[in-house]
């Protein structure tokens, strides 16, 4: 991977490493908060997967849903949190029929339309939709059969109709729904996306939905091992695979985010590699064979063991976008989240700019999931950071209040 550069006219290995992000950008460090003293904390007996942010109940006030894969449910803390909540202060989203693992993915978009965000959750081989407002209406309107082992949900506007569509990425192919009614079989999927054919190693997860390209339609991101696939919308029926347009992240991608970076309108994309130290970043527009534009690296003090990029999320806090990066630090039997405030680009040391936010106990997995979201209820966007491995692997939920 070459180097990275604000200015292609300025490379950024002829610049001072230690000085350059803060000489092109202004990248600050956000007061962090303190991770010992959480807003909330979410303690559930059986061991976290995934979650989710979004008003799915309808009243204005942001809500949690949290995966419980070992209680068979999601369960959605509405919000505004405070304190310290377990499953007696969550509604239960059971499966409509028995399944193991149902809860093991989770996500929230308004994918019927109505202007109340939905709830998506997968199991084994099953996924349901919840129609919000959820208080009102917990019945699942849509049943996906068909799918084997979901790996990826991400819901975003890919055919360009104004409601976000439900994409499902399963081994070797991404299918996708533009209608969430009715039971729907992945087979007659009205978006299908299958691994182009120079991805060998089976088409895994993860999976993004953004505006990369700034057309105003959303596009489909798949990364696999060190390449990153784009399809850009409108998506529908079968997509060719030679319609792919391919980036190349030298490390591997085991996250991919898009969000706004620099208060454009347009998503830019963020592809972490578990176990490396470097995060790219490509700034909209964003087309196949571009070098990225930026990355977060501990470019002074590299770490053996981390993790760095376990998780990513990106909201905008006043006039600046706030970024938080995972890094779970698995030999240290610990793990951190830096936050970042920009704007960004060029070559940013995360261990001279940014702050780190550390949990005070050891064993914790700390750093995924991540999420912003005003959990508060106070309008400000709010840290959501998962603890996989505390309390002996049932986990924390932590909601950090910002702003940032
Ligand atoms: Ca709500
Ligand atoms: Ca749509
Ligand atoms: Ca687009
Ligand atoms: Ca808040």
């Amino acid at each position: 991977m070459s180097a990275v550069s604000c200015a292609p006219d300025t490379p950024a290995d002829q610049e001072p490493k230690d000085t350059q992000a803060a000489a092109d950008c202004d990248a600050s460090a956000p007061s962090a908060p303190d991770a010992n003293t959480p807003a909330a904390e979410v303690r559930i007996s059986d061991s976290l997967s995934t979650l989710a942010v979004g008003d799915v109940t309808g009243d204005g006030a942001d809500d949690l849903v949290v995966g419980d894969p070992y209680g068979d449910a999601a369960l959605l803390f509405a919000g505004p949190l405070s304190s310290e909540l377990s499953e007696a202060d969550a509604e239960s989203l059971g499966s409509a029929v028995s399944d193991s693992y149902f809860g093991t993915l989770v996500a929230v978009a308004d994918i019927v339309g109505s202007g109340t965000d939905d709830v998506v959750v997968t199991g084994y081989s099953s996924l349901e939709v919840f129609d919000g407002p959820v208080a009102n209406s917990r019945h699942p309107v849509v049943t996906m059969s068909g799918i084997d082992e979901p790996m990826a949900v991400s819901l975003g506007d890919v055919d360009g109709d104004g409601v976000a569509d439900l994409l499902v990425g399963q081994l070797g192919s991404v299918s996708g729904s533009s209608s969430a009614e009715g039971d729907l079989d992945s087979s007659q999927a009205s978006i299908q996306v299958d691994a182009p054919p120079n991805f060998t190693g089976g088409w895994m997860a993860p999976i993004a939905t953004g505006d990369i390209d700034g057309d105003g339609v959303g596009d489909l991101v798949v990364a696999e091992g060190p390449q990153v696939a784009l399809f850009f919308g409108p998506l529908q029926g079968t997509v060719p695979a030679d319609a792919a347009q391919i980036l190349n992240n030298g490390p591997g991608a085991s996250s991919v985010l898009l969000g706004d970076l620099d208060g454009d309108g347009t998503s830019d994309l963020l592809v972490g590699s578990r176990g490396q130290s470097t995060i790219y970043v490509w700034t909209a527009p964003v087309a196949g064979g571009t070098e990225p534009s930026a990355s977060f690296a501990h470019i002074s003090d590299p770490p053996e063991s981390t993790e760095f990029g376990s998780d990513i999320a990106v909201t905008r806090s006043g006039n600046a976008s706030v970024v938080a990066l995972g890094d779970e630090l698995a030999d240290h039997d610990a793990g951190r989240v830096w936050l970042g405030r920009g704007p960004f680009c060029g070559a940013v040391d995360i261990d001279t700019a940014g702050s780190w936010v550390w949990p005070a106990s050891g064993d914790s997995s700390f750093g995924s999931p991540l999420r912003f979201g005003d959990l508060t209820g106070d309008g400000e966007p709010d840290l959501v950071a998962g603890s996989m491995a505390e309390r002996n692997s049932d986990g924390i939920v932590r909601i950090l209040a910002g702003p940032f």
